[in-house]
């Protein structure tokens, strides 16, 4: 194929006017096609196409973290990685992520779905809307992309196989190794934070026993290929309407330990709830309630759709029926184990992402957009305290209702 040329507003139509898949979906006239850069990622460009016949999402990996800039040089290839996590995303829980119709690895380019009338649902969080189905949704798909991306379902082999496809995605990972596990617990280069915030990190950096927790979450992160996890699975990777949602942008794909999406998406709901004070008027209380249990409800769902496909498609090398059923025993206990592991896995990773949106690189919108710092530290002190008391109490704690609880304790202090 030709060379790898970033895309623009003007260049698109003529470069892309032989690719059926988009002509087919848009119109064949790519004189008659609007275009527009809509991508507001720390990495791609993501433009809209329109024409006479429809919409379709065209996103492009540029060769540098658009975030920083071209002093930060990003593998091109990371478009593939995206590309096969979204063919197995959908697999693996079908309807949960948008149609590709076409990808070209010279333009690591992917031809998608648009979907419509969605939006990003960080920015339904914050102004205060509510998405009906939510929980259901995100819990189905952490517990259906967990189960069914592991040996506790697929043949060991095609595990293996997959496993070694996605070890290629290198330099990403690193990324969240980094920005993620590391640079939140010392003075690193590229980190930021809200003035007003130094006691509290110093706080947490001379919190030996919590580094060691994190450095053991990174361990396991790095070296625990259980499933096939999204890898960044924040509120600006899910988007919505008021009742139905989809998850997008798992190019921080890889092969991971089976809590971490789920850990990471919590995260984000405590986010979203620690700094909803600076957004809300009358209806806080009401508003907070109803995001505590969207965590809640996410994680019985997890559970209970985990715990149903244990029961059903539990046809891998793990814990095999061979071991339990076929002898008249109950593998209740084994799954009960799994879960512990999974939920410890998920409330260190919790913390830690709480962490490293207000410390490091790439903060989020729900802090950020609060332009008093005198507002906004007070906010991210709750949510760096909150983290840290997860980080330390992942292998003890009861359940999600649990951090909830441990939530509004934070909310009042
Ligand atoms: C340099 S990339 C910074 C962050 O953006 C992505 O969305 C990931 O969350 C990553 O950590
Ligand atoms: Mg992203």
């Amino acid at each position: 194929g030709t060379a790898y040329e970033a895309l623009t507003v003007e260049t698109l139509p003529e470069r892309l006017r032989g690719v059926s898949a988009l002509a087919s979906r848009v119109g064949n006239d790519p004189g008659a096609w609007q275009v527009e850069e809509v991508g507001d990622g720390n990495l791609n460009l993501v433009f809209i196409v329109s024409g006479p016949s429809g919409k379709v999402i065209v996103k492009q990996a540029l060769p540098y973290v658009r975030l920083v800039g071209d002093s930060w040089p990003l593998p091109l290839y990371r478009a593939y990685f995206e590309y096969h996590a979204l063919t197995r995303q959908a697999a693996r829980d079908p309807g949960a992520v948008p149609t590709v119709y076409h990808f070209d690895e010279a333009q690591a380019l992917i031809i998608m779905e648009y979907l419509s009338p969605h939006v990003i649902l960080r920015r339904k969080l914050i102004a205060g809307e509510h998405v009906a189905g939510l929980a259901a949704f995100l819990g189905r798909f952490c517990a259906r992309t967990a189960f069914r991306g592991s040996e506790l379902s697929m043949p060991s082999p095609e595990k293996k196989a997959d496993v070694a496809l996605f070890a290629g995605n290198v330099e990403i990972p690193a990324i969240t190794e980094a920005l993620v596990f590391t640079d939140p617990y010392f003075d690193a280069e590229m980190n930021s934070h809200t003035e007003g915030l130094e006691p509290v990190i110093a706080r947490l950096r001379a919190d030996v026993g919590l580094k060691v927790k994190v450095q053991q979450a990174l361990q396991r992160f790095v070296s625990n290929t259980e499933t096939m996890v999204h890898g960044d699975l924040h509120s600006g990777s899910i988007m919505s309407t008021d009742s139905d949602s989809r998850v997008i942008d798992p190019e921080f794909v890889q092969y991971g330990p089976l809590g971490f999406d789920i850990g990471m998406l919590c995260a984000n709901f405590l986010m979203a709830y620690f700094s909803q004070p600076a957004h809300r008027g009358e209806d806080l209380a009401t508003y907070q309630e109803w995001i505590l249990s969207v965590i809640a409800d996410t994680c019985s769902v997890f559970e209970a759709e985990f715990r149903d496909l244990w029961r059903s498609e539990r046809t891998g090398i793990l814990y095999p029926q061979t071991l339990f059923e076929d002898q008249g025993q109950d593998s209740t206990p084994a799954c009960d184990a799994v879960l512990a592991e999974i939920w410890r896995d998920a409330w260190a990773v919790c913390g830690i992402e709480m962490h490293r949106r207000c410390l490091s690189l790439a903060h989020n919108a729900d802090f950020e957009d609060i332009a008093d710092v005198r507002v906004r530290a007070p906010l991210e002190a709750r949510n760096l305290l909150m983290g840290a008391e997860l980080i330390h109490s992942a292998a003890t704690l009861a359940d999600a209702k649990a951090v909830c609880a441990l939530a509004r304790d934070f909310n009042r202090k």
